[in-house]
């Protein structure tokens, strides 16, 4: 069988066309580079051919190397086929379309001349793979752009548009043509003569002053100990950028390949390959065929202008669809529309828009009072109070307003998806939408199934999602449907923990040193500690077997509810958000347990952190069992995008392999003895266990 040619080779008017053909994204999969330097020997070899053109086909240039081979052995490295193009005795204009990434920009970056379309992206993301470019990236980008413009660039793995990376020095030039392939080879025949040919191989062309680099070096050194004290590639990247100031063009790649040696298979690059993966997987829904593309939401209604729903209207003018905001009182629109207003006035302070974007954005938000104007969007999200008499009414209006073919969504945070399609005619158009608040800022869109709703519909909601760049993961309904129901275990040992002894700041430490930015108590500060105290005593009005979490209780009605009120868990100075640890605090956790007669035992470290996981581990479990997840890896990626779960651990489920399903099933069991019914463990944990098996790799059953 012929093998299918990833890299096709044609003369055009004295010029070597190299297209590279490797779908869906051309990664440098087996064979591409080797098809490279044979088309470079072959081209080289032929007098009718003045010079190459290096080029995508398909909607990208070059994505990089194939991830799916790390960890494998690759016979050519980057290396080597970007060394083939630097030395070949003709010039090779790399033609970029889409995307050039890690790899693939390498290859770019090793032609003589660089050319764009308008609309391409370039980049060196592989720290956020957990490895380092190893195919002479960062000793090129270096020379080529200057130290201080590359360490940005290769610390942070950031794209650039092509018109900064013109302004960089990366692109010779952008070409706005129907084809970028006729212009590429036009360009190539009037660079065919021009000798020397340039070699980002030569010194740095913008060098700074030993004393400067001196302090960009450090001052970077300092950030990355700030921001990414728990990643080694970062730290990697750097120093590489710093070898291409210091060493020579070879010793810097020496280093490069001995770092992503180093680097390649250690956990952090692992998680962080498994959680590029597990995003993508979590965009496919069984039984939906990837064939069919959903139609686009082009216009939306958000129900309800609160801060959930003023987030959401931000989300889609951010990508600039028009959105309405309904609101039933002018007053309530005209305070809704002011924070929307205020929240990009402070993104404008900020420096991350300019004020041009601010209005462009506002320009699309429009607020009204009555439900026939929302009529022709084609979706509604409503954002209303979790009451569900609130959400009936809100459905029952939409199904007579809304144009057939409408999605109804609900961005309800627990209730019963059921609630609000039986309100309507028409359920099959029904789905949860929940959005994490800041719901502009937070990745994730949690997509929940009722149990009339179609897959179309779930495919055009998740499409919905991943439009507005955020991260879609499937869920069914169920209480808490599955990233905060697999979330609240943690938090309630953490409250259970606290009656038992153990104390806010310890936990927050613990949590700190695991990865997260904040730890679970500051946050709960800021959120406020009242937030989930309506929702803890509706509960255990509903339920008299609901065990009551008697310390955050108690600080609520002690008046402790957070910054807000300038103590929570933590006290606060006048104006200041540092959290302090505070005695009274203490004195409430030792009141609490003598009133209800609580043993006080210290706890070690890795206990704190192994009652905090396991418990939503297990969760996740039952989660899974009952189907109200696909997969654990789609509950990872809501871990990883709802929760701040530190991504260099890859997801909860994914860390839970490190400890290992029986030993995790061992612990579980026993705290099952000791504390009863919260602890039982599930089947799917034992089931798991039992084969040896993998937790990141658990499914709902078929
Ligand atoms: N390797 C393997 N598969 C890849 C891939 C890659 N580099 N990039 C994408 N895919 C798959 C992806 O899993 C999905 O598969 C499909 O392609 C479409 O992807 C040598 C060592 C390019 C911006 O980090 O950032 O080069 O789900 O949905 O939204 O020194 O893909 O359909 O089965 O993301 O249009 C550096 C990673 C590698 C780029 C396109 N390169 N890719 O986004 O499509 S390390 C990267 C992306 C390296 C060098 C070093 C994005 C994209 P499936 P998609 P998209």
């Amino acid at each position: 069988m012929s093998e299918v040619q990833t890299v096709k080779y044609a003369v055009e008017d004295g010029v070597g066309v190299i297209a590279i053909d490797n779908p869906p994204v051309n990664a440098l999969g087996p064979g591409v580079r080797e098809g490279i330097m044979d088309a470079l020997a072959t081209g080289n070899a032929d007098p009718a051919v003045q010079a190459f053109v290096l080029i995508g086909i398909g909607r990208n240039f070059m994505a990089g190397a194939d991830i799916r081979q790390f960890g494998g052995a690759r016979p050519v490295s980057t290396r080597t086929s970007a060394a083939a193009i630097a030395e070949s005795g003709k010039p090779v204009v790399a033609a970029i379309h889409g995307y050039a990434l890690g790899g693939g920009l390498e290859h770019a970056l090793a032609c003589h001349y660089r050319i764009a379309a308008p609309g391409a992206r370039v980049g060196l993301p592989e720290v956020s793979l957990g490895i380092v470019p190893a195919g002479g990236g960062t000793q090129r980008l270096t020379r080529l752009i200057g130290p201080k413009a590359a360490l940005d660039m290769i610390v942070s793995g950031r794209h650039v548009g092509a018109a900064e990376a013109l302004r960089l020095g990366i692109l010779n030039e952008i070409v706005d043509v129907p084809t970028l392939r006729s212009a590429a080879v036009q360009y190539a025949r009037r660079i065919a003569a021009t000798r020397p040919l340039p070699s980002s191989q030569a010194e740095v062309r913008r060098p700074l002053p030993a004393d400067e680099l001196a302090v960009l070096f450090e001052d970077a050194r300092k950030s990355l100990l700030r921001k990414s004290r728990h990643l080694k590639a970062p730290q990697k990247a750097l120093a590489l950028v710093e070898a291409a100031t210091s060493r020579t063009f070879e010793e810097g790649l020496a280093l490069e390949h001995e770092f992503f040696k180093e680097l390649e298979n250690a956990d952090e690059a692992k998680a962080l390959r498994y959680a590029f993966f597990a995003e993508r997987e979590a965009a496919k829904i069984p039984g939906a065929s990837p064939l069919v593309q959903p139609s686009p939401v082009r216009s939306a209604a958000i129900v309800g202008g609160g801060t959930m729903g003023g987030g959401i209207a931000m989300a889609f003018a951010d990508v600039g669809v028009e959105v309405k905001v309904l609101d039933m009182s002018q007053e309530a629109l005209d305070r809704g529309i002011k924070r929307i207003r205020d929240n990009y006035g402070v993104s404008v302070k900020r420096g991350s828009i300019t004020q041009a974007q601010m209005d462009e954005r506002l320009a699309k938000i429009r607020g009204v009072t009555d439900y026939a104007d929302i009529g022709d969007c084609d979706a509604v999200i409503e954002a209303v109070f979790e009451r569900v008499d609130l959400k009936q009414e809100v459905f029952s209006r939409l199904d007579q307003v809304m144009k057939p073919g409408a999605l109804l969504l609900t961005n309800s945070s627990a209730i019963d998806i059921d609630i609000m399609a039986n309100a309507t005619k028409r359920p099959q158009a029904v789905a949860g939408a929940h959005f994490f608040a800041p719901a502009n800022v937070m990745k994730l869109c949690e997509v929940v199934r009722g149990s009339a709703t179609p897959i179309e519909t779930i495919a055009r909601t998740m499409k919905m999602a991943r439009d507005l760049g955020k991260v879609g993961a499937v869920a069914g309904s169920c209480d808490g449907f599955a990233a905060n129901r697999s979330r609240t275990p943690m938090m309630t040992e953490m409250m259970l923990m606290l009656e038992e002894g153990a104390l806010p700041e310890q936990i927050d430490r613990i949590m700190v040193a695991f990865g997260y930015p904040m730890g679970p108590f500051a946050v709960n500060d800021m959120s406020g500690l009242d937030v989930s105290y309506e929702g803890r005593k509706r509960r255990a009005a509903a339920d008299p077997g609901y065990r009551k979490l008697h310390i955050p209780d108690r600080m609520v009605e002690m008046g402790r509810k957070g910054q807000k009120t300038g103590a929570g868990w933590y006290r606060y100075a006048e104006g200041d958000r540092t959290p302090h640890p505070d005695e009274v605090v203490k004195q409430v956790i030792a009141e609490v347990a003598k009133e209800f007669g609580i043993v006080q035992r210290t706890f070690s470290d890795e206990e704190i952190l192994h009652r905090a996981l396991f418990a939503s581990v297990n969760e996740a479990c039952r989660i899974l069992e009952e189907g109200k997840a696909y997969r654990a890896s789609d509950i990872d990626v809501m871990w990883l995008y709802g929760f701040g779960f530190p991504r260099h651990r890859g997801g909860l489920m994914f860390w839970a392999d490190s400890v290992g399903a029986s030993a995790i099933l061992a612990q579980v069991q026993e705290w099952h003895e000791r504390y009863g019914k919260r602890w039982k463990p599930s089947v799917l944990l034992e089931r798991v266990a039992a084969a040896g098996g993998r937790l990141r790799d658990a499914t709902a059953p078929q």
